[in-house]
């Protein structure tokens, strides 16, 4: 799916703003579908509150009941089209609603979709009213079910001695709130009749000569006739490249490559841009950003380019004050430049794959991706449940459809931290990473594992072994002095059962900013930086043979459902959750600058 741009033959009309809102807390919880809120105004249905798009609904209000709600929540607003559009083709186009969506234009289903965290659109050229107002309604659940990613349960609490009629709570398989709302951009974008619907570009390099083939493939909607060409620019829009074809190779001699900024190996994160044009540009352009990259496993090193790439690195959450989920640009700027303060290469989108702005700066900033889909928290109670491993599928297809023409994402995560011990768990690996590999034979696929050398079932699927680690932390809290052992034991034992690249996609301790204490406790700034230079050492020792990266949990501290564990939600960051830096974010910053092209 082409993330919408605007061109020469399309024009985008932003949805952003204030829309209205209100959550369908009636006795029935169905309110809204038994008396149709979708056919009339919301505002007529009842009382409803100012709530904006894109964010999530939960910390925008002070109300408690808003913010823990679980349910169908309501949005309604109003737009007009502007005429010239009726002979264009329009969609309209969702970046992500969490997590069941089912939108209404005048009155009618326009489009529903199931998943939190991936773009829908639909054609609506025969619901658009061109002569007065247009009503777009959208009823959002954000329910976890087994058959949801992440999945979840609602617990009903029938013992009416201790809780009141009907009373239940949803239980979440993962540590992280579970915002919900319109969280990404929605847009009405034109197109023209006959159409560019999708472009897939791969890339290969020949090292040795110097020369790269950018292979592209082009999906055309209507006319099949019509004239097509393609062209390859450079930064400085120049046609390095050119043909006529919907499918085809273009050779590109002393290629420019796209190299993550710390790798002293030329100009960083170059993008070439694709553009395809129909009819010489008369009917419809679309430009792709391209970065010509290679990357491979070995059993010892992940190769960019065929050049060792060694992840130092965060994982992060889309999470932040007030907007939750939501995207907001100061905050990927903020983010950005945060993540180049540290020195930081590469991050992995757990447990999500992120918004599509978010990969535009990787992409530009040159930062490798691990494109981590929604599966957290899979236990072995769901890995039978074939509905789930349908969905798990589906949402790997679309993120693969969604962003396999970046070349910030190297590899594909299509899970964290499942029950990879329970002998059910390899069919249902087996089948969603081999999907993922037979979608894109061009990027590794791995998991992340927090099960061990002796019983993780399938860890043998994957390119590179990911562990998550929390040695000093949840195991022997309080004594830093037995990680370096403790990760060299694992390590050693990994590499004699599997002969994988090892990446340690988590480690971390909790810190609430502002403690202090000497010698160390948990929970201080002395002992987050204890645990972190512990796995430093024990790192340092491997890095040069098979250890590939390591991925500090957390870059910030970010919200988590209410739990004793727990202090105003996980405080793992290096960062607060308002991005000011930790003590711990000064070391971290010291180590990663000083491996800039040596990774
Ligand atoms: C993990 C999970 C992550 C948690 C983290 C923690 O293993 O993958 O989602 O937030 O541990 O802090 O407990």
């Amino acid at each position: 799916m082409l993330y919408p741009r605007s061109s020469e033959g399309r024009q985008i009309q932003s949805f952003d703003g204030i829309w209205n809102f209100r959550i369908d807390d009636s006795p029935t919880r169905n309110e809204g579908f038994d008396q149709k809120w979708y056919s009339r105004p919301l505002s007529t249905t009842g009382a409803v509150i100012p709530m904006a798009v894109p964010s999530s609904y939960n910390d925008v209000t002070e109300d408690k009941n808003i913010r823990d709600f679980v349910g169908w929540a309501w949005y309604d607003r109003e737009f007009f089209v502007t005429k010239e559009w009726q002979s264009r083709r329009l969609v309209l186009r969702f970046d992500s609603a969490h997590y069941y969506c089912i939108v209404y234009l005048n009155g009618k289903e326009a489009v529903r979709h199931n998943g939190g965290h991936l773009p829908f659109e639909a054609e609506v050229n025969n619901m658009i009213n061109f002569d007065g107002p247009n009503n777009l309604t959208v009823a959002l659940n954000n329910t976890l079910s087994p058959t949801t990613l992440p999945p979840g349960t609602i617990s009903y609490k029938a013992d009416t001695s201790k809780y009141p009629e009907g009373y239940f709570v949803q239980n979440l398989q993962m540590d992280f709130f579970n915002y919900a709302g319109i969280h990404r951009h929605v847009r009405l974008y034109t197109t023209p009749t006959t159409y560019i619907d999708d472009i897939t570009v791969t890339t290969t390099v020949d090292i040795g000569s110097n020369v790269a083939y950018v292979y592209y493939d082009i999906q055309i909607i209507g006319n099949q006739a019509v004239g097509l060409t393609v062209e390859l620019l450079d930064r400085e829009g120049v046609i390095i490249q050119g043909a006529p074809t919907s499918n085809g190779t273009l050779k590109v001699m002393n290629p420019t490559l796209w190299w993550p900024y710390t790798m002293n190996s030329g100009i960083p994160a170059y993008l070439y841009t694709l553009k395809v044009m129909l009819d010489g540009s008369v009917i419809d352009v679309y430009r792709l950003p391209v970065g010509i990259r290679v990357v491979n496993v070995t059993s010892e090193k992940f190769l960019i380019n065929n050049t060792p790439f060694y992840c130092h690195g965060v994982d992060k959450h889309e999470d932040s004050d007030i907007r939750g989920k939501g995207l907001d640009y100061a905050l990927i700027a903020k983010d950005f430049n945060m993540l180049k303060w540290l020195g930081v290469n590469c991050f992995r989108t757990s447990h999500y794959p992120y918004a599509e702005e978010i990969l535009d700066q990787a992409d530009q900033q040159g930062i490798v991706v691990i494109d981590e889909s929604p599966g957290v928290g899979i236990k072995s109670f769901n890995f039978d449940n074939q509905d789930l491993l349908n969905h798990h599928l589906e949402v790997m297809s679309e993120m693969y459809r969604r962003d396999k023409n970046r070349p910030s994402v190297c590899m594909w995560s299509v899970a964290n931290e499942p029950d990879s011990d329970s002998a059910n768990s390899v069919n249902y690996f087996k089948s969603v990473i081999g999907h993922t590999k037979q979608l894109d034979p061009t990027r590794p696929v791995s998991f992340t594992s927090d099960r061990d050398y002796y019983n993780d079932k399938c860890v043998q699927f994957v390119d590179v072994i990911m562990i998550n680690r929390y040695y000093g932390w949840y195991s022997d809290t309080g004594h830093t002095e037995v990680i370096q052992r403790q990760i060299n034991t694992n390590f050693m034992e990994w590499r004699k059962l599997y002969n994988k690249p090892l990446l340690v996609s988590e480690f971390g301790a909790g810190t609430v900013v502002g403690l202090h204490m000497q010698p160390s406790v948990a929970f201080t700034e002395e002992y987050q930086i204890e645990v972190l230079s512990q796995y430093h050492q024990a790192f340092d020792q491997h890095i040069g043979q098979f250890l590939v990266g390591e991925l500090i949990w957390n870059f910030a501290d970010f919200m988590t459902a209410q739990n004793p564990t727990r202090v105003v939600g996980n405080k793992k960051g290096i960062l607060t959750r308002q991005r000011q830096p930790k003590a711990a974010a000064q070391l971290v910053r010291k180590r990663y600058n000083s491996m800039f092209n040596s990774s």
